[in-house]
């Protein structure tokens, strides 16, 4: 990996938003793409995040801080891969259901799908079925993404996908649904598409549903 690839997977990992615009430039003026400044700098940082989150190494202050760090780099390359075309996967709708304020992993599912190519819409959190049928009217998402941190919101998760039948809009969409107490056993019983046990996954996962993986 070249030196200036380092720097920024580095800086990812230490959470170093402060460098991240300069390195980023750095990186785009030494001639390589925004695609691999993307893929081989701070993915690979991202990657090792989620490596050291999951085993406990690393904690949700420090993952923030990589992610703030992520999205002072994704201001400057956004714009750049999508004047290039690159990996146009397709578009992801996020939210946190209804009666749920918890958004911090929701937020890390956004900033890894952005990563894996898709367009990404954040509605936040505490959203009622009604507010995901109209955010997918007017985005037109390619997949739906449910986020959950209490026992007792995720049943809103199959509240809100019986919602989208009656609305007629099950079948234009793909819905995915994550968080704590969600397992691929609640997912299959409440007829999502799929369930996904992190951030890095979730994006995999909406590539699979979209045909990009
Ligand atoms: Co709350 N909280 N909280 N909380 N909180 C939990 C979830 C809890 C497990 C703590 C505990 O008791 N041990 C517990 C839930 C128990 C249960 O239901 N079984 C709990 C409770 C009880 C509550 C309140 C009821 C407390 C109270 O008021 N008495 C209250 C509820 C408020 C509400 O939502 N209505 C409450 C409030 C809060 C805060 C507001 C203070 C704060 C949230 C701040 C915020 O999000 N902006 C908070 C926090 C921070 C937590 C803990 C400590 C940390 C959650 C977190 O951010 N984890 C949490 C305990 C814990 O998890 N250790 C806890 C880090 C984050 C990166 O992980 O969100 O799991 P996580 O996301 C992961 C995966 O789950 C997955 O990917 C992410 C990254 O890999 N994922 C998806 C998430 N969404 C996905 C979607 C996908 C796919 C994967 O596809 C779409």
């Amino acid at each position: 990996m070249s030196e200036i690839l380092s720097k920024i997977s580095e800086a990812i990992i230490e959470g170093n938003a402060e460098d991240m615009a300069e390195l980023t430039h750095d990186a785009l003026d030494d001639g390589l793409s925004a695609q691999d400044v993307l893929d081989k700098g701070l993915m690979t940082g991202m990657d090792h995040v989620g490596v050291e989150f999951k085993a406990g190494n690393m904690f949700v202050p420090e993952v923030l801080r990589s992610a703030r760090a992520m999205q002072t780099a994704m201001e400057i390359l956004r714009p750049i891969l999508v004047k290039a075309g690159a990996r146009p996967t397709g578009k992801v709708l996020l939210g946190t259901v209804k009666g749920d304020l918890h958004d911090i992993g929701k937020n890390l599912v956004g900033i890894m799908c952005e990563g894996a190519g898709f367009e990404v819409k954040d509605i936040g959190k505490d959203i009622a079925p009604e507010g995901f049928i109209a955010a997918i009217k007017e985005f037109n998402p390619d997949v739906v993404g449910l986020s959950a941190l209490l026992t007792t919101t995720m049943r809103v998760m199959g509240h809100t996908i019986k919602a989208l039948e009656e609305a007629g809009l099950r079948d234009k969409v793909k819905v995915i649904v994550g968080g704590a107490p969600v397992t691929q056993a609640f997912a299959d019983q409440i007829h999502a598409d799929g369930y996904a046990p992190n951030a890095a996954a979730a994006a995999e996962l909406a590539r699979k549903l979209v045909g990009a993986a």
